[in-house]
């Protein structure tokens, strides 16, 4: 049977990724973090079926992950687990690193100490190509612009050493931005929808943001997590793209969400400094030709599908929470 280990199972990735494992029969076995409250939301809906299982775990504890790979044997490691907010990483950067670099480091050391052959997932992203001008591609040179972006520059070469050093079969997806109805509530994309819903509801008039002129090229997280699994089925382990090949500003996000509700972005959106970054990414567009080309992977729901499809989205949770 095929047996996935997937971090960051509680995540917007995770969880979506869980949901197509588990409908293709796989095993699941994902790791969690000890908190004081429980942090399930994303899979709870998937609580009950006998193929979910979920470890303590954390990727700063690297005996922990020894123990884990050892007892479950995963055919699959896909490794989501992150510190993943950029703004966040200036303020943390030494746990970011510790995650996202020596993390994966860990992780990939406890799969080669363990003498299994399991292939390995690494959640590379756009953000290592930082400012190098688009669009960026597999060949495209790296200058990260945060603790962040560096952090997942570093795993992603170790990821490349541990295939070329010890021939362990380990792939990294560049990944572009991707979003959901389940993406962090402080990532922009989601403030935004979330925001012009308790607008439209009457419950605020304003929506505090930081830069936007920044472009991203946004897509959706659901048709991303069908691409990592792609690249572990390749014949050969190697590095892919995945994007929309469209670029659009916040500023453009915002206005197709204020319109989609009936609402002017210009009337509610206000500027505040708290939100802007010591060193800015200002523009990412991602060339997914060869993903296209050699695993069949395209995106097909664009920033502006997106916008859309989440204040709906948001807009009937809030309804659904205030009618309770
Ligand atoms: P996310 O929603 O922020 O989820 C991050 C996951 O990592 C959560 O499950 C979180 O657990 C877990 N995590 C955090 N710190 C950890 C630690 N020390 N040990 C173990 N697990 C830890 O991120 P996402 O959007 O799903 O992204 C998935 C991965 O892809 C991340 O590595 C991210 O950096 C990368 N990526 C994302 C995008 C994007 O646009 N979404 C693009 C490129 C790459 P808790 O729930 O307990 O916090
Ligand atoms: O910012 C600007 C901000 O935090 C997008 C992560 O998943 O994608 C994500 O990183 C843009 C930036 O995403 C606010 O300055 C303006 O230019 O939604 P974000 P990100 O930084 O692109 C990459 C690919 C990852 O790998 C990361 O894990 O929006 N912006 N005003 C704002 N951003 C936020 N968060 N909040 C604001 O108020």
């Amino acid at each position: 049977m095929n047996r996935a280990f997937i971090t960051g199972i509680t995540g917007q990735d995770g969880s979506y990724l869980t949901e197509f494992l588990l409908d293709k029969g796989y095993e699941v076995h994902g790791l969690v973090r000890r908190s004081s409250t429980l942090n399930r939301s994303r899979i709870d809906h998937l609580a009950g079926n006998d193929r979910l299982h979920l470890h303590y775990g954390d990727l700063t504890d690297g005996v922990g992950l020894v123990n884990l790979v050892r007892s479950i044997e995963p055919t699959e490691v896909y490794n989501l687990g992150a510190q993943s907010h950029v703004k966040v990483s200036f303020e943390m950067p030494d746990y970011t690193a510790s995650t996202n670099s020596i993390g994966t480091l860990r992780l990939l050391e406890a799969i080669r100490a363990s003498g299994m052959s399991c292939k390995f997932y690494q959640a590379s992203t756009s953000e290592m190509f930082g400012s190098t001008p688009p669009p960026q591609n597999e060949d495209t040179t790296f200058h990260p612009r945060s603790p962040y972006g560096a952090s997942k520059l570093q795993a992603h070469w170790v990821t490349i050493n541990y295939r070329e050093a010890y021939g362990l079969f380990a792939v990294s997806g560049i990944l572009f931005n991707h979003e959901s109805p389940r993406r962090g509530e402080n990532f922009v994309t989601r403030k935004i929808t979330r925001g012009v819903a308790a607008i439209r509801a009457g419950l605020t008039d304003t929506l505090e943001l930081g830069n936007l002129d920044a472009t991203r090229d946004w897509g959706y997280a659901p048709e991303y997590v069908v691409g990592m699994w792609q690249m572990l089925q390749a014949d050969e382990p190697d590095d892919y793209v995945l994007a929309t090949g469209e670029g659009h500003s916040v500023r453009a996000f915002c206005e197709a969400a204020f319109s989609h509700a009936g609402l002017n972005w210009q009337d509610h959106v206000v500027h505040n400094d708290m939100y802007e970054r010591p060193s800015e990414v200002d523009a990412l567009l991602g060339d997914a030709t060869k993903a296209r080309t050699h695993l069949g992977w395209e995106a097909k729901t664009t920033a502006l599908d997106l916008a859309r499809l989440m204040v709906d989205s948001d807009s009937a949770e809030l309804e659904m929470s205030l009618k309770k």
